[in-house]
C-alpha cells in the first residue's frame, strides 16, 4: 500500500496570497494569520507574492491571473463576506467559492478557500483570531499540507513507473 501523507513542512514553495479590501477589518487579521502561518512552518517571505483585489468577488480571477503564470506552488485566497452587511451576501460568496474550486481544478494547483461566510460581523471577527481561530492561518496550513501533497503524488508516480519508491528515509526498490 502505497500511502501519502504530507509533512507541514514549507521547503522551496512559492505562495501567492490574493486578499480583499472589502471587510477589511477582518481581512488584515487573516492576511496577518496567513504570513505568520506560512513563516511559522519554514517559509521565506521573499517566497511570497501579495494581491489585494476590490472584494471577494475578485478573487478568483486574480488567482487564475497568478495560476497562469506557474510561478506559484499555491495560492491563497482570502476574504471575508458578511451576510449582515450586503442584500447580494450569496452572490457573493457562491461566486468566490465557485471560482477558486474552478481555478484550482483547471490549473490542477491548491487553491485554498480562505473566505470567511458569516451571518454578523460579530461572528467574522471571532473567526480572524489571533491565530487560532484564524482562518488566514489555517489557509496557511492547508497551502502547505497541499503543496506537499502535490509533490509527494508526483513523486510517487514518477517512481511507481520506474520501480523504485522514495521514501523519506530511503529508496525501496519494488519488484
Ligand atoms: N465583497 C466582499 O468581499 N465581502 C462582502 O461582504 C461584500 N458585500 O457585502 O457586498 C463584497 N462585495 C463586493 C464584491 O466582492 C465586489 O468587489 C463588487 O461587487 C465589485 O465586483
Amino acid at each position: 500500500m502505497h500511502i501519502i501523507s504530507a509533512q507541514l513542512i514549507s521547503v522551496r514553495k512559492k505562495v501567492a496570497i490574493v486578499v480583499s479590501r472589502f471587510n477589511d477589518f477582518v481581512t488584515v487579521k487573516l492576511l496577518e494569520g496567513a504570513k505568520d502561518g506560512l513563516l511559522r512552518h519554514g517559509m521565506d517571505e521573499s517566497d511570497i507574492t501579495l494581491v489585494w483585489v476590490p472584494g471577494a468577488f475578485e478573487l478568483p480571477v486574480a488567482a487564475q491571473k497568478l495560476a497562469e503564470t506557474k510561478k506559484f506552488d499555491a495560492i491563497i485566497c482570502l476574504g471575508a463576506v458578511i451576510r449582515g452587511s450586503t442584500p447580494h451576501f450569496d452572490f457573493v460568496a457562491n461566486e468566490a467559492a465557485k471560482g477558486i474550486s474552478h481555478v484550482g481544478l483547471k490549473y490542477g494547483l491548491p487553491v485554498i478557500f480562505g473566505v470567511i461566510t458569516t451571518n454578523t460581523v460579530e461572528q467574522a471577527i471571532e473567526r480572524a483570531g489571533i491565530r487560532v481561530g484564524n482562518k488566514g492561518w489555517e489557509s496557511a496550513v492547508a497551502a502547505i499540507e497541499m503543496m506537499n501533497v502535490m509533490t509527494e503524488i508526483e513523486q510517487q508516480s514518477a517512481s511507481q513507473k520506474t520501480g523504485y519508491v522514495q521514501n523519506k528515509a530511503s529508496m525501496v526498490h519494488h519488484l
